[in-house]
């Protein structure tokens, strides 16, 4: 059984998932608006990430016999700028979504709901990853951005990530 507040924590958590996944859909198409498909290709695989950490925590909440509470999703913005603009908007979101992730944490603990706490320590692991990726792209946005053939094969090398369903281990 979950108690109301840890509930009520990862029902907020779901929502901001979402949320990043609408964030993230709305830069994809941007990016796809001005010819970047591979800075597209990476945002949409992003979004679908997302997803799966919305999902992740639905199925935990079902899981201990709690009550799943979808909230309305806030629209994202749809005019953007530079890439390196957008990236660093992703950094911060990220960043956000980590203080809210710890949260998550510091409230199972004060709880004494251990299997949130190790539950959630899985999300900590995946910001510090997302928090890292999204960095080393902004460092060779401000290296090499301003010269469109080098941002040529930043795209191309964004081209090839590939989805890979994110599930809970
Ligand atoms: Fe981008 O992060 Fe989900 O959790």
């Amino acid at each position: 059984m979950i108690n109301e507040k840890i509930q009520n924590v990862l029902n907020a958590q779901i929502n901001k998932e979402f949320y990043s996944a609408y964030l993230y859909l709305a830069m994809s198409a941007h990016f796809d608006e001005i010819g970047l498909s591979g800075f597209s290709n990476w945002t949409k695989i992003q979004a679908r990430e997302e997803v799966d950490h919305g999902m992740i925590l639905f199925d935990f909440i079902i899981e201990r016999n709690g009550k799943v509470e979808l909230s309305q999703i806030d629209v994202p913005e749809t005019s953007f700028g530079s890439p390196l603009e957008i990236f660093e908007k992703i950094y911060e979101h990220e960043k956000y979504v980590t203080s809210s992730i710890n949260c998550v944490a510091s409230m199972s603990d004060e709880e004494c709901d251990l299997a949130a706490r190790n539950f959630i320590d899985w999300y900590i692991a995946e910001q510090v990853e997302e928090e890292r990726n999204v960095y080393k792209i902004i460092l060779k946005l401000k290296m090499f951005g301003d010269d469109k053939s080098a941002l040529f094969h930043i795209d191309k090398e964004l081209n090839s990530r590939e989805y890979n369903l994110h599930v809970y281990k």
